[in-house]
């Protein structure tokens, strides 16, 4: 079996960071294994508080890891602090890792800041530079080329500049925007549209759906699948895990909701 390994928050609901990423590895057929960025207090409406670990604590975590099993393919999540975006970029560079996929995470949808201001910059210059694939959504894009985005055409403009950032790979997510969501892909010469059905849900039903989209795209690396393919099977496997969470949350008041 092929090994991934979540570079990531923790997230105690499930549905976001660490749990969610190891989860869909394992519906897409892989291991996975986890190095934990930061803690954090929430439910899924909104983030109380967020505890990061040190960069030299993070660095420990992942080379007892890399030593101990060796990885195929690595997903990066939350972050928290520049000093954690400088830890997990120096030791790609020393293991010469490959199939990196980086799901840009800046804070959560409530607006509770899950990487500080440096940490923006440093991911810009160090890490993007060293990944296959950034998964950015709409408000990342335009934070990272620097633009306002309404509609797809500037979707593909912002692909190309975060490109002209080092990365190898641009996958911008759209679910953000009106009408039928579309997620485009550019590769370094030509986009690639991934069309989606909206799906209507409670806001809960979306929370970590980015999580689980870039884990589920970095399980299909790990297997040895293009891009444009584990893009397109990790669409199918979100929709289905938001489809699954609409049937358990129909009814019930399994979760605690808004408590900060
Ligand atoms: O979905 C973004 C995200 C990623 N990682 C962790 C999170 C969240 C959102 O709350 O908590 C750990």
């Amino acid at each position: 079996m092929k090994k991934a390994l979540s570079i990531a928050g923790f997230d105690p609901t499930g549905w976001a960071g660490v749990i969610a990423d190891v989860k869909a590895f394992w519906a897409m057929g892989v291991e996975g294994l986890s190095a934990i960025t930061a803690l954090t207090v929430q439910d899924l409406a909104s983030v109380g508080a967020v505890s990061p670990v040190s960069p030299v604590f993070l660095s420990e975590e992942i080379r007892a890891l890399l030593d101990g099993f060796g990885v195929d393919a690595v997903k990066i999540g939350m972050l928290a602090t520049a000093g954690n975006v400088r830890a997990v970029s120096r030791v790609i560079k020393e293991k010469g890792l490959k199939n990196i996929v980086l799901d840009t995470v800046f804070s959560s949808t409530g607006g509770h800041p899950l990487l500080d201001k440096d940490g923006v910059e440093v991911l810009k210059r160090r890490l993007l530079p060293l990944c296959t694939v950034v998964t950015p959504n709409l408000d990342e894009a335009s934070v990272l080329a620097e633009i306002r985005i309404n509609g797809p055409e500037e979707m593909e403009y912002a692909a190309v500049r975060i490109s002209g950032l080092g990365a190898a790979n641009v996958l911008v997510k759209g679910g953000h925007l009106e009408g039928p969501p579309v997620d485009i892909l550019f590769d370094g010469k030509g986009f690639h549209y991934f069309e989606g059905r909206r799906i209507k849900a409670p806001r809960e039903a979306f929370h970590g759906t980015g999580c689980m989209l870039s884990s589920a795209l970095t399980a299909g690396l790990a297997r040895g699948k293009t891009v444009r393919k584990a893009a397109e099977e990790a669409k199918r496997y979100t929709e289905k895990v938001i489809r699954e969470r609409i049937k358990l949350m129909s009814g019930k008041t399994f979760f605690l909701r808004g408590a900060f």
